[in-house]
């Protein structure tokens, strides 16, 4: 791009800033035809990501008549949405980077403001911008859990996705005639529409170089959710091998302050039913045992199949005189820490995959992992697949 700083200026009712120089851009790319072929892989990936972010958000907070009603298959259903939501979400930051990159130079538009219209379409994209960038940056903090600022992340990361999709939706409308003639590609023969270069090298390196980015930023962090990739997990947070019992860890014991003085003494309570129950490990040991293939697959995008033994939650349930189709609130032994208590509708909590885990890859529990018991169920995010269980009560 070729950048001069000083541009004949008309006169405008602004012309008291008639002295202030303007840059002017002469960069052949900044056209609404790369605006348009960007905008179409960053719509594709916004639209993919906010419909995942929607499906986690619901399995995560249902509203009250979803609660009972939420599908406990197909078993790797979040594994797959929430990988998407984690890479579509990766992968629209190269593409907004460049996508803003194509657009900046109408920053510095003259006038500034044409029309009511006009001011009103260029707020709606300061909002647009705006929420992009806090939406796709916060989520990517997210995945490595860092949270520099001062709000809670998940009611803020969910209001500003409604924000962003109301505010693309309008410039979507708003643009719809330019996206509409700037579609398609035009050969080198045909004319150019004003104000657009032809097709020709320079757009093809760039949108090359963009694709080669966003492949680039897919490969090396998809392994940390799609397994086959794993070993060019390069640069996602968590790697799918890496943790004890060869399953990453999202809290340790230590941190959730669950110590060997906090578990002597330790028995499983399930209270509610017509029979309460209180076990002791070999207790538990001793009852029925059943395996499961299931995945953690954590909100934060990284996700791995597991082998796990233990009871059924449904023989527990049973075994507590609970009535048929009853849910289940689960706590942990954990004094602090936002997933101490988990609530279970009956469509999970009666599941034959549903366990209380006593075993993990042919083991004992971990620390980490929550020994001496913990919850592993089909299609549910990580945060609700509860460690250290100490009470489960029927609902
Ligand atoms: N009691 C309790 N259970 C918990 C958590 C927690 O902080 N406390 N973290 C959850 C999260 S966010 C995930 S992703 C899974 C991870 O399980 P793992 O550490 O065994 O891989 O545990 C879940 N269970
Ligand atoms: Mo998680």
């Amino acid at each position: 791009m070729r950048t001069t700083t000083r541009t004949p200026r008309p006169r405008t009712p602004f012309s008291r800033l008639r002295d202030t120089p303007l840059p002017a851009f002469t960069g052949r790319l900044h056209d609404p035809r790369t605006a348009t072929a960007i905008g179409r892989w960053l719509g594709g990936a916004l639209l993919v990501c906010f419909v995942t972010g929607l499906v986690s958000h619901f399995l995560q907070h249902p509203p009250g008549w979803l609660f009972g009603r939420l599908p406990a298959r197909p078993v790797w259903g979040y594994r797959v949405t929430q990988g998407l939501h984690v890479a579509t979400g990766t992968a629209a930051i190269p593409l907004l980077l460049a996508k803003l990159w194509t657009v900046y130079p109408r920053l510095f538009a003259w006038p500034p403001v044409r029309s009511v219209p006009h001011a009103l379409e260029r707020l709606s994209v300061a909002v647009l911008v705006a929420a992009a960038m806090l939406e796709v940056f916060s989520g990517l903090l997210n995945t490595v859990q860092w949270y520099p600022w001062p709000f809670s992340f998940v009611p803020v990361h969910y209001a500003v996705a409604y924000v962003l999709a109301g505010a693309l939706l309008l410039h979507l409308a708003a643009k719809a005639p330019q996206i509409a003639a700037h579609w398609t590609r035009r050969s080198p023969g045909t004319l150019a529409l004003p104000g657009e270069e032809r097709d020709g090298p320079d757009r093809r390196a760039l949108l090359a170089g963009l694709g080669v980015a966003v492949g680039a930023v897919t490969l090396t962090t998809a392994g940390q959710s799609f397994t086959p990739l794993a070993p060019l997990d390069l640069l996602a947070p968590r790697h799918p091998g890496h943790g004890p019992q060869r399953l990453p860890v999202n809290r340790t014991a230590a941190a959730a302050g669950v110590t060997p003085a906090a578990l002597r003494g330790w028995h499983l309570e399930v209270t509610g039913g017509a029979t309460p129950l209180r076990l002791t490990l070999p207790e538990l040991a001793a009852l029925p045992q059943s395996a499961a293939r299931l995945p953690i697959a954590c909100v934060e995008g990284w996700s791995v199949n597991a082998h796990w033994e233990g009871v059924r939650i449904r023989d527990l349930l049973r075994r507590a005189g609970a009535p048929p189709g009853s849910a289940v609130r689960v706590v942990s032994l954990e004094r602090h820490g936002a997933y101490r208590v988990m609530d279970m509708g009956a469509p999970y909590a009666w599941d034959p995959l549903t366990l209380l885990a006593l075993r993990l890859n042919g083991a004992p529990l971990a620390p980490d992992h929550g020994y001496p018991a913990r919850i592993i169920a089909p299609n549910r995010p990580g945060v609700l697949q509860t460690k250290w269980v100490a009470r489960l009560e029927v609902r």
